[in-house]
């Protein structure tokens, strides 16, 4: 039986390498259409889970798994390639230290499956990289093995669009993008994957298609990196600048709403736009706005804590000795995810002015910053903190009754948008 048929008749193997939060709800939405779904991951902890029907994977619930059982499993043995019709690539794509791709992970994987690559199979490559990486890098290594992309086996790429948490949109209804080495393997990957999504959009390359990805995150990037610049502009104006921009927001057409914040959280926004920037100094272009928006966004740490100053300095207090209550510490609101959180940043600065704090975050068990442990508090004793900053907005927090006790208060996060002039001089916001 062939590729397509196998796909038709729901007989076709399918192994997801990176049973993360992209992997994981991929192998579940492949696996509910009727087929064998197997997750490779190095983790034996998150294999035994897996096969327990443990979800640790916020958007995959337990009993979803448990419905699975005989559809999905997992395993850390990368055997499992040999029998599968198509396998799909969903490991971590993060930055090095010196801010250049750490593409690592994905030829990590490419050795697992280039070991068992066999003709018929589709490669899907899902992780977020540079624009040329699938043909550039991963088609050269899947050829050493001696076949042919297009004619002995297939290689796709298809950019992930997760959106942890989002309660409208998820695989099935959110279109997705893909491209292919060849016209064969676009088929290929168009026919798998219209199994299980309802929306496909085919580019023409799987360069177009890693190019899409980051276009999506870049365009995030610099336009939150334009807010923040904006608040810092109505800083110097005197101005609101929530009030500004909640009323420009107002206009139905032509504007996109973003928000100011203490800076650039998460695995994606802070990352993607250095992959592109990356790709086209190799190509001696410099991508300004890559550039500008990611010196903007990573100055808000600093810009908030000289805030802070300022906030305590006009209640004649220093930072020196200051008891801080860090209020919301993940990298966005009602979440756990502490990655690239700016609180982080902001902590470290404060403390080299020996600052004394503390933090809150309903979502966040522990924290340490550079080896040091930041105590977790309750919000039943906020009068005794000299200075509460507001760093994430959580939503199952009462922000009027933390105004109300405390001294002092700066909220990066408009939290107290609906009340602050009520309490003039004791919020400040940047
Ligand atoms: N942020 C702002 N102002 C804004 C929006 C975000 O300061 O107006 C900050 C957030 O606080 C956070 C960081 O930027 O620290 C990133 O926030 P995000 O809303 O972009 O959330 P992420 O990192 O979870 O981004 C994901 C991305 N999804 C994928 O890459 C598949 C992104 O493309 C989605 O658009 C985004 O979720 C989303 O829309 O929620």
């Amino acid at each position: 039986m062939n590729f397509f048929d196998k796909v038709r008749s729901g007989d076709v193997r399918v192994v997801v390498v990176g049973a993360g939060y992209v992997g994981l709800p991929l192998a579940v939405e492949m696996a509910r259409t009727g087929i064998r779904v197997t997750a490779l991951d190095k983790i034996q902890a998150k294999v035994d889970a897996l096969n327990e029907a443990h979800s640790y994977v916020g958007d995959v619930s337990d009993a979803s798994l448990k419905e699975l059982t005989g559809r999905l499993d997992a395993t850390t043995d990368d055997s499992v390639l040999a029998d599968a019709d198509a396998v799909v690539i969903c490991v971590p794509t993060p930055l090095r230290k010196t801010k250049d791709p750490d593409v690592s992970f994905i030829m990590d994987a490419a050795e697992h499956v280039a070991k068992h690559l066999h003709p018929g199979q589709l490669i899907v490559l899902e992780s977020t990289t540079y624009p040329g990486f699938t043909r550039e890098m991963l088609r050269p290594r899947l050829e050493r093995t001696g076949l042919v992309v297009g004619k002995d086996f297939c290689l796709a790429f298809s950019p992930e669009r997760v959106d942890p948490g989002n309660p409208t949109y998820g695989i099935r209804n959110t279109p997705k993008v893909v491209g292919g080495c060849t016209p064969e393997c676009l088929k290929r990957v168009e026919v798998l994957y219209g199994r299980f999504i309802d929306h496909l959009v085919s580019v023409s390359s799987t360069d177009a298609a890693e190019m899409v990805k980051l276009l999506e995150n870049t365009f995030r990037a610099v336009n939150i990196a334009l807010v923040n610049e904006v608040s810092i502009m109505c800083n110097r104006l005197g101005l609101d600048s929530w009030e500004v921009i909640d009323a420009a927001s107002t206009k139905p057409f032509g504007y996109m709403r973003f928000y100011p914040g203490p800076g650039l959280g998460g695995h994606c926004i802070p990352i993607d736009p250095h992959y592109l920037g990356w790709k086209l100094k190799t190509l001696k272009y410099t991508a300004r706005f890559v550039e500008l928006a990611e010196e903007v966004n990573a100055s808000m740490p600093r810009v908030v804590v000289e805030r802070v100053v300022e906030a305590l300095n006009e209640h004649g207090k220093a930072v020196n000795g200051s008891k801080i209550l860090m209020l919301g510490v993940a990298y966005k609101k009602d979440i756990s995810d502490m990655r690239e959180s700016p609180a982080l940043d902001i902590i470290d600065m404060l403390a080299h002015k020996h600052a004394d704090i503390s933090y809150h975050d309903p979502f966040v068990e522990e924290l340490s910053v550079l080896g040091r442990e930041i105590p977790r508090k309750d919000l039943t004793d906020v009068a005794s903190y000299d200075c509460v900053i507001i760093v994430t907005d959580h939503s199952d927090i009462d922000y009027r009754r933390v105004v109300e006790e405390a001294q002092l208060v700066v909220d990066t996060r408009n939290a107290t948008g609906s009340f602050r002039s009520e309490f003039a001089g004791k919020v400040w916001s940047i």
